[in-house]
């Protein structure tokens, strides 16, 4: 049985719906510390990773063998509560990695971040084994954690696997409090015939990947042999770079009345921290990881499925 924190969130919405494919509803257990959306299948509770004894009884009771922990604050309303967010950062994690230890849980993932980096590393294309020095609450929180997560591998044998993923870009779920955000806010514009003004400066280039590779990256990490994962901290995975202008161009290029304007707010210099590209070569050696979406192929992916929706949602209207 899985389990997964933090379901209702933008990756945790997939994941959770693409493991429940994989392994039936039954065997999959979400759970987040928000309601469950309406008419969603297979099976929900209402738990907060913070309550170790109330997660300890769930993990119990249901034989749980593998934990998603996604639930997190991420880094732009991380800066809001500082104190906040490393609380429950930390605690939400150290509770997962500790019930998972003592109550045998076969594996378990743990998501990182591109924010884990900062000034002092190569930022135009950042190596796994780079210095750590992340600008954000959120960023040290999921440092500290990829630590954890190398410390209880190599202490007690718990099989932990993480990911430092980039942006992620879906059409299924709404991104919440991140820096990122902005790549999928602006498809909804687009489709909408709306202006799109962009938290983010033009030239602003990070890392991106579009949901489908993120999710299936995960799955591969997670199917992985026990072998082939060699780096339990966490492996950096790309897909591809841009920066607002070029999603600008590159939805203009398929709805050419599309206009995008600027207004930098204080997630501008969290971006400014973080790196334009990443490089994945471990990744590629160690689990055979290649994404398949570039930024043309994300918007014609979004715009499809985004205006199919509007289409949708309009004939349900009528
Ligand atoms: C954020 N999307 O913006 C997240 C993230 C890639 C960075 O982990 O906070």
């Amino acid at each position: 049985t899985v389990l997964i924190t933090g379901a209702n969130g933008q990756l945790g919405t997939v994941l959770t719906r693409a493991l429940r494919e994989r392994y039936g509803n039954e065997k999959v257990i979400s759970t987040d510390v928000r309601p469950a959306p309406a008419g969603e299948p297979g099976r929900f509770e209402l738990l907060d990773a913070m309550d170790e004894e109330n997660l300890r009884q769930l993990v119990r009771r249901e034989g749980v063998t593998q934990i998603y922990h996604l639930g997190a604050i991420l880094s732009a309303r991380g800066e809001l509560d500082p104190m906040r967010t490393w609380k429950v950062n930390m605690d939400a994690l150290l509770n997962v990695l500790e019930v998972a230890r003592t109550e045998g849980v076969d594996k378990v993932f743990y998501p990182s971040t591109i924010a884990v980096f900062g000034h002092n590393a190569d930022l135009s294309c950042t190596p796994n084994h780079s210095v750590l020095n992340p600008t954000t609450v959120y960023g040290i929180s999921k440092a500290a954690g990829e630590n954890w997560a190398q410390y209880y591998f190599e202490r007690y044998g718990l099989d932990v696997r993480s990911l430092r993923y980039p942006g992620i870009i879906g059409y299924q779920s709404a991104p919440g409090g991140g820096t990122t955000d902005y790549a999928v806010e602006v498809f909804h514009s687009a489709v909408a015939g709306e202006p799109y003004t962009c938290f983010l400066a033009a030239e602003t280039t990070l890392p991106m990947i579009y949901m489908d590779d993120a999710i299936r990256a995960t799955i591969e990490l997670m199917e992985a042999p026990k072998e082939a994962v060699k780096i339990r901290t966490s492996y950096n995975l790309a897909g591809c770079s841009f920066a607002p202008a070029e999603v600008a161009a590159a939805i203009r290029r398929i709805r050419p009345d599309f206009t995008m304007e600027y207004a930098p707010d204080f997630r501008q210099d969290i971006a400014a921290g973080w790196p334009d590209r990443i490089d994945d070569a471990p990744a590629r050696a160690d689990w055979g990881w290649k994404p398949a979406y570039d930024l043309d192929r994300i918007c014609t992916t979004m715009l499809e499925h985004l205006q199919q929706r509007a289409a949708s949602d309009a004939g349900v209207a009528q």
